[in-house]
């Protein structure tokens, strides 16, 4: 296979940095591609350029702007398989599901081009005689996109499509470890004819290159998902440089709740889905299971069987239903995190107490079970294949452990009572509820966001997104 190299894009010249490898994890001496890393001074020349595309972009024909979105997507679409790979092979997530992000990263695309048809503002009736009242939006400006490396086409497409449908330019960010689907993405942005300077990509850390978006008067707004801790660090940065607008996704602690009346197979599908697919490396994923002593034994019984069961493979290989761990240090994290889980007095249930070195980064997904919820793995953010089960007493305390967490992005339930799923849905403090169905799994014409602990700033995701990538603008008319 041919290796890439992706360079940084600044006001449409593709610009060389020092080299840096780009990996696949489920054979980490297998180079993905290569990337160019940029130094502050590209990421500054970024910024300008974006700053110097604005105007015109903002006064650009909303038929140019639709058509450009949806070449986009068309161009994203023409390549799942392709691109699924590509993606496969650097992030670890299996083929299947690959396919599916790339699908969403296209057509989130094609969304955004038709949500530019949408009511542009409002018209309100004025107090005032002869006054007319209404509600405009204009862009934010320029805007820097801050990635994580789980979802690499997905979350950039989420932020990019909308951040350009209304008018803002854009320099995006990546997360080190998945270049190769940004710097696919920014060569399909190109061919699709986007004008110099109104999408710029730049590779490197976060601390340098992240920090110089951050810093930089040009920029008006911050769009960031990420860990928790870093997204404290990027608020901070933007009210002390110029009070910049930010919206943060950040990390879940979510909850699946399975009362006594729950159907066991639909509780066990749900668990194992939420708890253990992309290899648990999702904000939704469901990491607290707080089930009912009624249903418990036969549920862990059951959940353990089936967690047993799962093929950790390759992600290439149509038979592994897990991939790796996105990295040695994830790994480790993981690792560390059920050893801390068996000291505090959780017993392991399924998958292994002990990591073979010879595994690579292919680990056993973990059940821990006689968890507390004031343990540590059930209140901090494992981003792993490890999920813990608490056991409550009844539908209070499932409710009331299941909202004690700083965290709040999802909280899911399994039972057959609709007076219990609707009481959830009014109770549970997350910004996404799911009864009978994953924590995770979502759809893109609908918002997406947290409360708590796992979001700042308006959702992401549908035609909520406008509200970050635009200024609404009060104008009062006289005659
Ligand atoms: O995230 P980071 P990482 C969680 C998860 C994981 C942990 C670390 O728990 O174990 O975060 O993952 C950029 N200024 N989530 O290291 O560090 C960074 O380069 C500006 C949850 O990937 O938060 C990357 O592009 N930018 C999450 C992005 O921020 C900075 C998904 C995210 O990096 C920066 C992924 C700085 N000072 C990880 N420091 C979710 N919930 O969706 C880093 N960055």
């Amino acid at each position: 296979m041919t290796v890439e190299f992706h360079r940084n894009l600044v006001g449409g010249r593709w610009v060389d940095g020092d080299r840096r490898p780009n990996t696949n994890p489920a054979r980490p001496d297998e180079l993905v591609s290569e990337y160019a890393q940029a130094g502050r001074e590209t990421t500054r020349a970024a910024v300008e350029a974006a700053r110097a595309a604005q105007p015109a972009w903002a006064r650009s024909a909303v038929s140019e702007r639709m058509a450009l979105l949806d070449r986009i997507g068309v161009a994203i679409l023409a390549r799942v398989d392709e691109l699924a790979v590509l993606l496969a092979r650097e992030e670890g997530k299996l083929l299947a599901e690959a396919r599916g992000e790339v699908t969403r990263a296209g057509q989130t695309f094609r969304y955004y081009a038709h949500q530019l048809l949408q009511p542009a503002g409002e018209v309100y009736a004025s107090t005032r005689p002869d006054v007319h009242a209404e509600v405009r939006r204009r862009p934010l400006g320029v805007v820097g996109l801050i990635t994580p490396w789980n979802y690499p086409l997905a979350i950039p497409a989420w932020k990019v499509a909308p951040a350009l449908a209304y008018g803002n330019t854009v320099v995006l960010k990546p997360a080190e470890l998945v270049p190769a689907s940004a710097g696919e993405l920014a060569r399909i942005i190109v061919d699709a004819g986007v004008p110099p300077g109104v999408f710029n990509l730049v590779f490197g850390p976060g601390r340098e290159v992240g920090e110089e978006l951050l810093t930089a008067p040009e920029v008006d707004g911050i769009s960031f998902t990420g860990g928790s801790t870093t997204g404290g660090q990027v608020a901070r940065q933007c009210l002390a440089h110029g009070n910049k607008r930010f919206q943060l996704e950040m990390g879940g602690k979510n909850p699946l709740v399975v009362l006594d009346d729950a159907d066991l197979d639909v509780a066990v599908a749900c668990a194992l889905d939420g708890s253990f697919f992309s290899t648990g490396q999702r904000c939704t994923a469901s990491s607290r299971l707080i089930v009912q002593s009624g249903i418990h034994d036969r549920f862990v019984a059951a959940l353990a069987e089936a967690t047993d069961a799962l093929r950790v493979g390759d992600p290439l290989d149509p038979a592994s239903q897990l991939g790796p761990v996105v990295s040695p240090e994830q790994l480790d994290q993981n690792l560390d995190y059920v050893r801390i889980g068996v000291a505090e007095g959780a017993t392991v249930v399924a998958g292994a107490a002990e990591h073979s070195r010879a595994a690579g980064q292919f680990m056993r997904p973990t059940l821990l079970a006689g968890a507390g919820n004031d343990m540590r793995v059930a209140r901090e953010e494992i981003f792993g294949p490890v999920s813990c089960v608490i056991r409550v007493d009844d539908p209070d305390e499932a409710i009331a452990v299941a909202n004690d967490t700083p965290y709040g992005l999802s909280a899911g339930i399994v039972t057959t009572s609709l007076a219990a799923a609707e009481r959830f849905k009014r109770e549970a403090r997350a910004g996404l509820v799911t009864v009978n169905l994953p924590t995770a799994g979502t759809e893109l014409h609908l918002p997406f966001g947290g409360t708590g602990a796992s979001n700042h700033g308006p959702r992401e995701q549908g035609g909520y997104a406008r509200d970050f990538y635009t200024v609404p603008v009060t104008c009062y008319t006289g005659w």
